[in-house]
């Protein structure tokens, strides 16, 4: 006991200052847990006769624009490797894991006419393999393997993927519904969107800064929600299970207390979080989208916005399709006013439709430019997207620290993780906010889509130099263990 007490006092000093972290137990149902996505860790791409994707494409395509010329053909060989990931879970105590299914791997047209029952095997092993420990899979149908012959179709702009991504979320839920309760149609459209269809910075690499992230986010709405109905109609009654879509966003805290700093704190969030979140739990885009990128494209000369107009019936399709609020967050930015949206007419833009700026405190700490460690503003998007999108129940499905080095001794993610708890608990027992489930980004060291694998967030390191793909567990996979086992992050828990 004495020991064991120790040996707390000198973790605990060494990771971060416990005495300010939440006293309170988890609530009791509240589920604790850890994920991947199919592309990032399973390698095996072209085998057993699955089909070509995006990123198979793009890395192999364009090796320059991914760190290294890494590609993820083989990655953690998880397509061999998934038993030890499995006992790994086990070991590591999770009540879910949240994983991704390759849409190519099952469907490798991407059409349902043509199902390889290899890849819906591979699926179902692990499935099994999870059932047997106890574990719930969380499964995500979309985690930005598009299959390449929708990508040549004009993937993410073209409406008509909303029919094929139903078809092929349909074979998932009739093979998989068994064992699958827990469906996330889609992860990120703001990521994709943004980096994908607007900028170019991830696959496919398009660059169309005016119209772009708005098509892009209509059509996965379209998809989301068509998944969603089938779910519904077809599916719920038999096999009881339910359905969302993971939406990312950062905190955008006014960067002071004056009117415009906190007006554009809140177009920020309209932007990125409510583009995505307002039409499936409030109906219709956020005003203020819809009133910027109106003005803006009348100004530009434009027959219409650039923003694409939902229609009544679009809107009652898209609105409602989430059983309960999935977010996925990492960090926080100070937003500031940019342009006036009557400024700078010119080229049509994402950026200059939304008319903010953002920038970060130096003094909070980070070992990559884009995760900070901010609880605070954890905690305040928490209560924010409780308060603003109908109080949903909110589940964390990512979140995470990434650092350079892959060390195994990773005190930089215990004490982030630690605090992001720790908020998440302030926002639950302080704050009223009905959260109800974390999930750590990620079970292990993975190709970081164009950062390669120069960036590691695992609990568990990957050796990518050996053939093996040695996995080996880091101080933070132990640490989450225990708190994971004595649901708490401090010596003793209050109720
Ligand atoms: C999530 O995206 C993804 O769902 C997941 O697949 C991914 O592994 C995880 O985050 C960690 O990245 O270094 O400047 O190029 C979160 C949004 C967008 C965060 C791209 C990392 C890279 C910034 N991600 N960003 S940079």
């Amino acid at each position: 006991m004495y020991r064991t007490f120790v040996l707390f006092l000198l973790i605990s000093s060494t990771y971060c200052d416990s005495s300010t972290l939440n006293n309170h137990h988890f609530p009791k149902n509240f589920k604790l847990g850890a994920a991947t996505a199919a592309y990032q860790i399973e390698g095996g791409w072209n085998e057993d006769g699955k089909g070509v994707h995006m990123w198979d494409w793009y890395t192999h395509t364009f090796p320059e624009k991914i760190k290294f010329n890494y590609t993820a053909d083989v990655a953690c060989d998880s397509y061999h490797k998934w038993e030890e990931d499995v006992k790994l879970l086990k070991n590591l105590g999770v009540s879910h894991y949240r994983m991704s299914i390759s849409w190519s791997r099952i469907l490798p047209n991407g059409t349902a006419n043509n199902i390889n029952l290899k890849g819906v095997e591979y699926y179902l092993n692990i499935f099994k393999a999870l059932k047997e420990a106890n574990i719930e899979p969380m499964v995500t149908l979309y985690h930005w393997d598009l299959p390449i012959y929708f990508h040549e179709m004009g993937g993410w702009y073209n409406p008509l993927l909303a029919k094929y991504f139903g078809e092929y979320a349909r074979v998932c839920y009739k093979y998989f519904g068994e064992y699958v309760k827990t469906w996330i149609t889609i992860n990120e459209p703001q990521s994709t969107c943004l980096g994908g269809y607007a900028e170019g910075t991830k696959a496919p690499g398009y660059i169309h800064m005016g119209e772009g992230l708005y098509q892009c986010a209509y059509v996965h709405l379209l998809a989301h929600a068509s998944a969603y109905h089938i779910y519904d109609k077809e599916f719920r009654e038999a096999q009881q299970g339910r359905i969302s879509i993971v939406i990312d966003s950062g905190w955008a805290e006014p960067a002071s207390d004056s009117d415009s700093d906190v007006s554009a704190a809140q177009v920020e969030r309209d932007f990125v979080l409510g583009i995505y979140a307002n039409p499936i739990y409030n109906g219709d885009w956020p005003q203020a989208v819809i009133d910027n990128v109106a003005q803006r494209s009348y100004l530009e000369g434009f027959p219409k916005s650039r923003l694409p107009q939902l229609t009544q019936e679009e809107i009652d399709f898209i609105n409602g399709t989430s059983d309960f609020f999935c977010l996925n967050t990492y960090s926080t930015n100070y937003i500031t006013s940019g342009n006036k949206v009557n400024e700078s007419i010119g080229d049509p833009s994402y950026y200059l439709d939304k008319g903010t700026s953002s920038f970060v405190d130096p003094s909070w700490p980070s070992d990559v430019q884009w995760v900070h460690l901010v609880p605070w503003g954890f905690r305040k998007l928490l209560k924010y997207v409780y308060e603003h999108f109908n109080h949903p129940e909110i589940f964390v499905t990512e979140n995470g620290w990434a650092d350079l080095t892959g060390q195994l001794n990773d005190t930089n993610r215990i004490t982030y993780i630690s605090e992001y708890l720790s908020a998440l608990l302030d926002a639950h027992y302080e704050d009223g906010v009905n959260v109800t489930g974390y999930t750590v980004w990620s079970l292990l060291d993975n190709f970081e889509w164009t950062n390669g694998y120069t960036q590691k967030l695992g609990l568990v390191q990957v050796d990518f130099q050996s053939e093996n793909r040695t996995r080996t567990p880091k101080d933070s996979f132990k640490w989450y263990q225990g708190v994971i086992e004595k649901r708490c992050l401090v010596e003793e828990c209050i109720e």
